[in-house]
This record gives C-alpha cells, structure tokens and sequence, in this order.
C-alpha cells in the first residue's frame, strides 16, 4: 500500500477505526481497560502525518523495550493497515536484535527503530524520512563541504567575472577535493559550455550553475529494475572498503522490506572473513551459505545458487574476494562465479556491485577503472563518506564512469546505509 493511502486511512478513517478493532487474540489487561488504544488512536490522528510524529506518539510514556512497546507497535501497524503477520515479525524480528546488542533504554534505539519502521511501511520516500536523510548526509559530507563550500565562497568573492584566472583557480579547488584531474577537466568544459548557453559571465551565478551540473551528472539512467527472482547480487571491491558491513547492511534493508535473504560467503581467503559474515548474517536474520576457507569461490556460488532457488529466496548476496596475487587472477575468478550462476539461474548476477571506500580518494577512481574494465560494474556504493575530506571522488566516480551510485554508508551502523540521491548531495554540497 502506498504512503498516500496510508495517510488518507490515519486522517478520514476509511474503514473502521483502528482503535475499535480489538484483535482476538489480546491478553486481557487487568490495569488497563483498552482506552489507551482509543487514546492512541486519537493523538496519532492530531498528529502530523510524519513518521516521527507518529512515533513520538507511540512511545509516549515508554522508556525501555518490554511488552508495552511491543504492543505499541503492533497498534501502529495495524493503524496503517499493514497485515498482522507483518507486524509480528516484523516485532520478533526487532526485539531478537535489541537482545542480540543488548539494548534495553529507547533512547539506544529509537533511531534504528524508526528506520526499520520507515522501511517495513515504506516510507523511506516520506518528507520526514528525506529530510532526516539529508541531515545525516550533509553531517556526514562536512568536511568535503568545508573542503569545497569554503573555497568556492571566496573563489566567488575574489573574481566579479568567470574569466581565465577563475577557471584556474576552480581547478585547483576541485583537485584539493580530490574530484581528480581528468574529471576536473571535463566538469570545467561542462560548466564554461553551460555557462555560454546561459549567457552568464558573472561569478554571483556560478554556485546555481554548479548546482545544475552536479545534478546532472548524478541523474542515473533508467534501468529495467524486474528479475527473475531469486535476485542475484555480487559485491565486488578489494579488501579494506566496507564490502562485509555493506552486505550486512544491503541484507538487513532488504529484509526489512520483507525479503528472504541468503549471504554466501565467497571471499574463501581468511576462515575469519568467513566467521566475520556469519556473524552479521546472524545478526541481521538472513540465511548464510559458506564452504572452508580456501575453497574454490565458484563453487560457493554454485552451491549458494541451489540453496537459494530451492529455499525459496528473493535474494542471494555474494561476497567475493577482494585480492588475489594478480589483477588477472582476479577477475577471471569473477567471471567464473558469473559464468556458473548464470548457467543455474538465467540472468544471474543481476547486478555486479563495487564498493568503494571514498577515504582512499583517487584510488578509489582506479578502482572503479580496474573492475569497469575488467568484469563490468553495474552499481556503485561508497562507503566511509562520513568524516572524509576526499569526498569530491562521488563527483569523479559519477562523471568518468557512466555507473550509478545507489547507496553511500555514512557510518558503520545499519541505518548508515542509504540510498543516493544526487540532488541532494549537490544541495547538501553546496548550502
Ligand atoms: N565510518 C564508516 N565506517 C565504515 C563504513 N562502512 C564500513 N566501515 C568500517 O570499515 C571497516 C572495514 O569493513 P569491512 O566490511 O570488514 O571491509 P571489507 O574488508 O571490505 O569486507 C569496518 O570497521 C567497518 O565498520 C562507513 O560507511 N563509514
Ligand atoms: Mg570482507
């Protein structure tokens, strides 16, 4: 059901009012004769219809996990007429994850469970959900922003006219930020021949120029998003980057969407790296598939295929190795896994994605060059943006690589993990 319907059933009520329908199997409450749910009902319909809102109203009053919230929330799925069998698991699901971290106080989870929820009801396009977003992406791209932001200020300040000398120093501003050279040339030929077009020879214009360019650059063409299901994603990208955390995190927004998840662990390196993905497999509830170390990585894909086909899965995710002793080695390794899950699942991998860790600047643009080339390279996700001056390579990924880049991690929690959205990033660089 989408949003829109959803609020219509909060403001008019259509059907019946979610506080008369008790459901049956309600323990009786000795305390309590049932008004809070004639209470709730009423404060979430005051309410504003945003996320947040409504889940200030839910936990009004609750300080800990406990059977109380679990009820509430239960309440507040039912309010937006999700079915019930969503809201239990969705219930079980979270609480075996508050007792797997420990988390007892609201305070400790609230952010996480207001992500969950934004996901589980598909709100995540809600203004609230983007504004929260955008918060949190233009904290994480601070220091990018006071790399380029600052400098762009005074580049406007010191010269009235986009001339020779402002196109220089622009230059310079943009290498500092590690857009790189080669994409620097291209943004400024791209900037001078937008500026022509417009007319415009002043710098007091620039920053609206630049804007329009960034998002530009950042608009990802249209895909044919359908598969045969189960969907196959491989990740790719050398050791170091956040591959791991990032499937962990890929796996825990896809079941949160209500998706049956298989991990399979095909970076055979390390018995560690192994136990590593295990371990955030279990935590986050999906299915896990691994072999011993050392095995061979196709094999872990092809037994992983049939795991998949056969469990009923929406969705495998496989790890591979991110270093071998030769770049060739490499990546005829990754063609053998893509080769042997195409001959089980026609159409698998649907998807080839390569994380990249936006801390290592330039060398996350060789990178990119290197998989493109060799194997091809579907998406993108960049990790680490938080707290990294190097930012300026999303601009650099985006323009030498016609790759979209769909998620950028902002940290190492699972709600760090978001979709990109190009205008807000160059809003968020630019304001
Ligand atoms: N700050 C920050 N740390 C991250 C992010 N993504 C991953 N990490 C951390 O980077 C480190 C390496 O991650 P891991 O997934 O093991 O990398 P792998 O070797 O590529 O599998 C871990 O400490 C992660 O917590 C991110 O978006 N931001
Ligand atoms: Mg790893």
């Amino acid at each position: 059901m989408g949003f829109f319907s959803k609020l219509k059933q909060i403001w008019q009520g259509d059907g019946a009012p979610a506080g008369q329908r008790q459901p049956a199997a309600e323990p009786p409450r000795p305390e309590d004769d049932g008004k809070w749910r004639e209470e709730l009902t009423l404060a979430l319909r005051q309410a504003e219809p945003r996320l947040s809102q409504w889940l200030d109203a839910i936990v009004q009053g609750v300080e800990e996990r406990g059977p109380v919230l679990d009820e509430r929330l239960l309440f507040l799925f039912e309010a937006l007429d999700a079915p019930t069998q969503e809201a239990e698991e969705f219930v079980s699901r979270f609480n075996a994850w508050l007792e797997g971290m420990g988390y007892v106080k609201l305070r400790d989870f609230r952010s996480e469970l207001q992500y969950r929820l934004a996901l589980a009801l598909d709100l995540e396009d809600e203004e609230d959900e983007r504004d929260r977003l955008f918060l949190k992406l233009s904290e994480g791209i601070s220091k990018t922003k006071e790399q380029i932001t600052k400098r762009i200020d005074s580049l406007i300040a010191g010269h009235g006219e986009m001339d020779e000398a402002f196109w220089e120093e622009l230059e310079e501003i943009l290498i500092m930020a590690d857009v790189g050279f080669e994409a620097a040339q291209m943004l400024m030929e791209n900037l001078k021949s937008r500026a022509r077009k417009e007319g415009v020879k002043e710098t007091d214009r620039f920053r609206d120029l630049l804007k329009a360019e960034l998002e530009s650059i950042f608009k990802a063409p249209k895909r044919i998003q359908a598969v045969n299901p189960p969907e196959v994603v491989m990740m790719i990208g050398v050791n170091g980057v956040g591959k791991t955390t990032t499937i962990a995190k890929l796996a825990h927004r896809a079941q949160m969407q209500g998706k049956k998840v298989l991990i399979a662990a095909g970076d055979t390196f390390r018995a560690a790296a192994i136990e590593q993905l295990e371990v955030w497999a279990n935590r986050v509830g999906a299915g896990f598939f691994a072999k011993a170390a050392n095995s061979d990585p196709a094999a872990v894909a092809f037994e992983a295929m049939d795991m998949a086909l056969a469990g009923g899965y929406d969705l495998l995710l496989l790890d591979t190795a991110g270093r071998l002793h030769t770049k060739a080695n490499l990546m005829e390794e990754l063609e053998k896994i893509k080769r042997v899950v195409g001959k089980k699942h026609p159409g698998a991998p649907h998807r080839s994605v390569l994380v990249i860790d936006a801390t290592t600047g330039q060398n996350a643009l060789s990178q990119t060059k290197l998989f493109h080339e060799a194997v091809g390279v579907d998406e993108l996700i960049l990790t680490k943006l938080d707290g990294t001056a190097k930012g300026g390579v999303v601009v650099a990924v985006a323009l030498q690589f016609n790759v979209p880049i769909t998620y950028v991690g902002l940290g190492e929690k699972m709600e760090d993990l978001r979709p990109f959205d190009g205008r807000d990033f160059a809003k968020a660089l630019l304001s």
